[in-house]
């Protein structure tokens, strides 16, 4: 059955891996499922075609036959339980591995997206020069913490799952401004993730897509 994914079709960081359809190309990519990419402008993201598949108006969306989803957790999650290669085998491993995708997405992505809101849709504001570093602080505990237990382990448990392709999806966001680099093992995390070539595949077809021309 075809899968059919939704993307921008011009991503604000020209396609490097920072807008939320990477993390489900990447997750297709490591259990080796083909899949076709819809393209959307940000106004057809608003129109009803699109809003009857996300009611928010986002992308990414993930069709297969007559299941349409949205959320990255929900798409990664469903990839995983469909196709194999994102979820151990053993149960109490994959409770764990679910744990980690809950936890990269409920309790490390929201200081991080309260970072980007500070430093983008909020940065002309003039409380922006006082609130940034307490938003950056918040950021920097939440690593800290990450940080602590992961400690010299290659993956957060055991073996490479949707668990941490969840959370490096997550960290990736915090390498411009500068405070992944702050936590040597986190980096280094984040830097295996991306070295995986289920990974590289997912980056080079959503920067293959921003570096066409536009016609
Ligand atoms: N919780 C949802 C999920 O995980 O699926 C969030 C989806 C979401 O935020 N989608 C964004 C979107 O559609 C794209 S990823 N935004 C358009 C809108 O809301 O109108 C956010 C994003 C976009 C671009 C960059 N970038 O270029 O750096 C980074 C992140």
């Amino acid at each position: 059955m075809t899968i059919t994914i939704t993307a921008f079709d011009r991503s604000p960081d020209g396609g490097k891996g920072l807008a939320r359809d990477t993390r489900v190309r990447w997750a297709l990519e490591e259990v080796n499922q083909p899949y076709e990419v819809r393209l959307v402008s940000f106004k057809a993201m608003k129109e009803p075609a699109h809003l009857a598949l996300h009611p928010f108006g986002q992308i990414p969306t993930y069709e297969e036959g007559d299941l349409a989803l949205f959320e990255t957790g929900a798409i990664v999650f469903h990839i995983a339980e469909r196709y194999s290669g994102l979820f151990p085998k053993d149960a109490d491993a994959r409770a764990r591995a679910i744990m980690w995708m809950f936890a990269a997405l409920s309790s490390v992505e929201p200081p991080i997206l309260e970072l980007g809101s500070a430093r983008f849709a909020e940065g002309d504001k003039p409380w922006t020069k006082d609130r940034l570093p307490l938003v950056m602080d918040r950021v920097r505990n939440r690593l800290t913490q990450l940080s602590a237990r992961l400690g010299d382990a290659e993956w957060l448990d055991g073996s490479f799952s949707a668990g941490d392709l969840m959370m490096a999806s997550v960290l990736l966001r915090v390498r411009a401004p500068g405070i992944l680099d702050e936590f040597a093992n986190l980096a280094a995390y984040v830097a295996r993730a991306e070295a995986r070539p289920a990974y590289r595949r997912a980056f080079a077809a959503q920067l293959a897509i921003n570096a066409a021309p536009s016609g």
